[in-house]
């Protein structure tokens, strides 16, 4: 008998081929002829989405039965990177859609192209829950993503005259196809205002928040699919409307600007992503996002739970509510309340079900970055949640006294509100009191959380103390940016390395193999070629891809350290021009990053690293052997062609500033070594690919520690090494920036009478390190055999790995297979 597909869900060549034409006709309105390439991007966009709708919904209807429990992740980022390929990837049909695409004369990795990312994240941390959902699909774990819709992402960036410019991130500019709008399902957030004690008809005492603003919460939803399951989950973003009821009276009184002014406001909320990745004190904006995504999240789960005929004090039975970083640590204070308050549980039986459910991921250890807001800003926004707060502060205290015998200078360092100056409420106190699991993202980190900014509650509960080193998804991070390294990986392991990372093992038996080793190079080689083609079509720098591609991508920030890379560039360049015949392998020191708008000293490092740039690259002693190339605009889309063209990665942060790390992991997986410090994961990527894998260099954090202890004197350092000297001189002599001396005082006084990072302290050990770098490259067999045993060891570092431990240790829920009914 024929099979006749679905047209909508069918993944026969003809009804693909079919129902992209469709698309192109009934929702792009165009024919053929006349469509854009954005005009096919969008009729397969809705191809693949059609495709999704039958698994996505037996996935809603499957979390519905009231016993699933579900993986609520709450995060103020999620940097997905764009959707189509690795959609197409997780759904098995690349290859198809490829075909059926190029029968209309079209290139897949066209269409792919057209897709504008949503960069709905700064770093690190938004990246880390994008791959998070994508391992908690395919892993089959029940699971929501709550976040919020900015309508800018994180800014676009420009160089103009080698300095940073930000565009606006128009992302939603041509529509999203991946989101769906529930606008049925909104709810309704309140902001500002008092509160008022009262007596409730069964005579107990209770408060109620009177409100000054109200604004309405939307949710979109996006669908993300697991690899090679049905199992798709939500990512559930909100944007803020007006609450146009609220405003009916100034309508009626006539009063339309007064009600439009409201609109306005309303939808200034969830406009902008704050594009810091350190948090600037005190921005009420952002507050109220952290606040507004929160409610919505609860409120919506508390509807869910109890249209599934659920009992609140089971909420966290249903739910298990991470909080990434304190971004959405008020959600401690709102579930009190909408317990208490809205729904009228005794104080402990809420306080109960609220520890139960929250656990709280911290993913920095530098103290000024955590988190804290003024005390009148809050209270005036949340007069209630600061109620809430003061209440649930002595009740900690009280039992904290109990533990420390009424130490009171502990009491003040425990406590919920920084009472040392001006008054704070400290959102890390907050989500640690509040939750029944805290943990870092690497071992490092989660051990000196224990012994630094939370030392004090780590003494109270211990137990509550786990790591949960990072991860990435290898989908994306593999088998998607490096399709050809992932053939070759399958041709000798086959494909079950893809959701069982550490099943690369097996390549350490072809590390020594002369035949696979050539293969594994030329794979390099090609990628490299690749990358160096993209670079001469953008910027019209022609780089040599036989030369060591030594690659640091990543925020640009002091403590990452770019500028102790520019350092190396300076004196490999002195040394050539000491000695124009020196035998130094050719490298292409490739850089990527944005800086935050308002942090002038990361600003000027880019600006530093393009005037090196533009010298170096155009002396002609030099004669290619070096070359310097800042890639602009560095996002994930940017990022996956990146990856598999390193041979070095560069991970060089000053020992204890970086909480993990997770690019090092994507370099290392796609074969490139490290150069870095003992620092974040560093320290466990090290340990896993073998010392003799990893070029380690610089001071431990026991050593930073001492150093800074004994009174650093970079000044010292400066005049005790010469080529060091050399380097911060031509820089100071203005001979980057023609001839102005002026340009670049900052950083090298900074460097110089400062230097809180340390560079002048490691500048030596790194030179060195990368001396024995250059030498190693030379051995192509020995680089070779290290690279492969990168690879081969990474798979610890996959976030299936990391979500297995979290759904074991920390929210204790299992899989459930999802299956399509017709
Ligand atoms: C907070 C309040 C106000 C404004 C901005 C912020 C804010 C926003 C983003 C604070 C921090 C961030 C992002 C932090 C981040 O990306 N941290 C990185 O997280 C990664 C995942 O765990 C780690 O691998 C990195 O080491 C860590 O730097």
């Amino acid at each position: 008998s024929i099979q006749v597909e679905d047209d909508r869900s069918g993944l026969g060549i003809e009804t693909l081929r079919r129902a992209i034409a469709d698309n192109l006709f009934y929702l792009q309105g165009k024919w053929p002829e006349i469509a854009t390439l954005n005009d096919f991007y969008m009729a397969l966009a809705n191809t693949v989405r059609d495709r999704l709708m039958p698994r996505w919904l037996n996935t809603i209807r499957n979390y519905r039965r009231s016993e699933v429990r579900v993986v609520a992740y709450l995060s103020a980022e999620f940097l997905l990177g764009p959707h189509l390929g690795i959609k197409l990837i997780n759904l098995g049909i690349e290859e198809l859609v490829r075909q059926a695409v190029a029968d209309s004369g079209l290139a897949l990795e066209d269409l792919l192209a057209q897709e504008e990312e949503p960069g709905l994240g700064n770093g690190g941390l938004g990246r880390l829950a994008a791959c998070y959902m994508e391992s908690l699909a395919t892993l089959e774990i029940p699971a929501i993503g709550y976040g919020i819709r900015y309508e800018f992402g994180i800014f676009d960036q420009e160089l103009r005259d080698g300095w940073q410019v930000e565009v606006t991130d128009k992302w939603l500019q041509y529509g999203n196809p991946w989101e769906i709008p529930r606008p049925e399902s909104a709810v309704m957030v309140r902001f500002g205002g008092r509160t008022e004690a009262y007596t409730d008809d069964e005579g107990a005492y209770r408060v109620r928040w009177i409100p000054a603003r109200v604004v309405k919460g939307v949710p979109y939803d996006t669908p993300i699919v697991g690899y090679y399951v049905n199992t798709t989950n939500t990512l559930r973003l909100w944007r803020a409307e007006a609450a146009e009821s609220f405003n009916f009276q100034a309508f009626n009184q006539g009063d339309y600007y007064g009600a439009v002014d409201q609109k306005i406001y309303s939808e200034n909320l969830t406009k902008v992503l704050y594009p810091n990745d350190e948090p600037l004190q005190g921005k009420q904006l952002r507050l109220e996002q952290q606040y507004f995504f929160v409610s919505c999240a609860l409120q919506d789960m508390i509807r869910l739970h109890r249209g599934a005929g659920g009992d609140l004090r089971q909420f966290h039975q249903k739910f298990a509510v991470q909080l990434n970083d304190t971004h959405p640590a008020v959600a401690v204070a709102e579930l009190m309340r909408l317990l208490v308050d809205e729904h009228r549980l005794p104080w402990d039986a809420a306080w109960e079900v609220s520890q139960s459910t929250f656990g709280f991921t911290n993913h920095t250890l530098l103290p000024e970055a955590l988190e804290k807001w003024p005390l009148p800003l809050f209270g005036s926004l949340l007069p209630r949640h600061l109620e809430i707060i003061y209440e649930i502060n002595q009740r900690f205290l009280d039992q904290a006294r109990v533990h420390f015998l009424g130490d009171s200078q502990k009491l003040a360092q425990l406590s919920l509100i920084d009472e040392s100056g001006e008054r704070y409420v400290r959102m890390a106190h907050l989500a640690c009191v509040g939750s029944h699991a805290i943990n870092g993202v690497a071992e490092l980190h989660s051990e000196l959380l224990k012994q630094t900014v939370l030392k004090d509650f780590y003494q109270l509960w211990p137990q509550k103390f786990q790591n949960k080193t990072n991860g990435v998804t290898p989908r994306r991070w593999l088998l998607l940016c490096n399709p050809r390294l992932s053939q070759l990986i399958t041709e000798h392991i086959g494909t079950d390395w893809v959701c069982q990372l550490e099943q690369l093992r097996q390549l350490e038996a072809y590390a020594e193999d002369r035949e696979f080793q050539r293969q594994w190079r030329q794979i390099k080689r090609a990628v490299k070629q690749d990358l160096a083609d993209h670079i001469q079509q953008t910027l019209n720098i022609a780089i040599n891809p036989d030369s060591l591609f030594d690659i640091q991508v990543k925020r640009i920030h002091e403590y990452k350290r770019q500028h102790l890379n520019v350092l190396h560039i300076i004196t490999l360049y002195n040394r050539i021009r000491r000695n124009p015949d020196i035998d130094i392998v050719p490298r292409t020191f490739i850089f990527g990053g944005k800086a935050a708008p308002g942090y002038i000293m990361a600003k000027l490092m880019i600006k530093v690293i393009t005037s090196v740039a533009e010298v170096v690259n155009n002396d002609p002693q030099v004669c290619d052997r070096i070359k310097v190339v800042f890639l602009p605009d560095y996002n994930v889309t940017n990022s996956q062609p990146v990856y598999p063209a390193a041979d070095l990665s560069e991970q060089i942060s000053t020992a204890g500033k970086e909480a993990s790390g997770t690019g090092n992991m994507k370099f290392s997986l796609n074969g490139a070594l490290t150069i870095g410090t003992l620092d974040g994961a560093n320290v466990e990527i090290r340990q896993a690919v073998g010392a003799e894998n990893f070029f380690l260099f610089g001071l431990t954090i026991e050593e930073v520690q001492q150093l800074q202890e004994s009174g650093y004197n970079p000044w010292d350092y400066y005049n005790r090494t010469p080529d060091l000297k050399e380097a911060i001189n031509l820089i100071n002599s203005g001979f980057f920036s023609h001839g102005n001396r002026e340009l670049f005082k900052p950083l090298v006084d900074s460097l110089v009478y400062d230097d809180p990072y340390l560079l002048l302290a490691d500048y030596s050990a790194y030179i060195d390190c990368q001396d024995t770098v250059g030498q190693r490259f030379r051995e192509t067999d020995t680089w070779t055999r290290m690279s492969i045993l990168n690879s081969a060891r990474m798979g610890y570092f996959s976030s299936d790995r990391a979500i297995r431990e979290y759904c074991q240790d920390i929210w204790h829920v299992t899989p459930i297979s999802v299956q399509l009914k017709p």
